[in-house]
């Protein structure tokens, strides 16, 4: 073997040391907190368009707050109520991020607008567990 090809070998062993250095000092972190699995809020983008939300449901377990990042692109005014957690009403061509928290079991959110529910704007969280 070359010096320079000795070097070079020797630079590859360092490089992969390193990144398994990160690695691992990456899964202690996301371990840290406690648990096993990594756990943190589930930030959806949602879409308002011609009475309906898009998507119109999220699957989360019970232990992971749900974040909704709600674009209204539509002419109306609307909001989103699921459980006792209301979004605020949300104005034409407005985005809100608003926590809902977490859920115990699965529920249906809708917008509380005159028969926008009825209209189709529902929501569902689906939990898992
Ligand atoms: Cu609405």
């Amino acid at each position: 073997m070359s010096p320079s090809r000795a070097q070079a070998t020797a630079w590859v062993i360092v490089a992969l040391i390193v990144t398994a250095a990160v690695a691992g000092a990456l899964l202690a972190h996301s371990r840290s907190n406690g648990a096993d699995k990594v756990s943190g809020p589930v930030i959806q983008d949602i879409t308002i368009t011609g009475m309906r939300f898009s998507p119109a449901r999220i699957e989360v377990d019970n232990s992971t707050p749900v974040v909704l990042k709600i674009t209204n692109e539509d002419d109306r005014t609307h909001d989103l109520k699921i459980g006792s957690q209301y979004s605020g009403v949300i104005s034409p061509g407005e985005t809100v991020v608003r926590d809902f928290g977490t859920f115990d079991t699965s529920i249906q959110g809708w917008c509380t607008m005159a028969s926008h529910k009825a209209r189709g704007m529902v929501y569902d969280v689906v939990v898992t567990n």
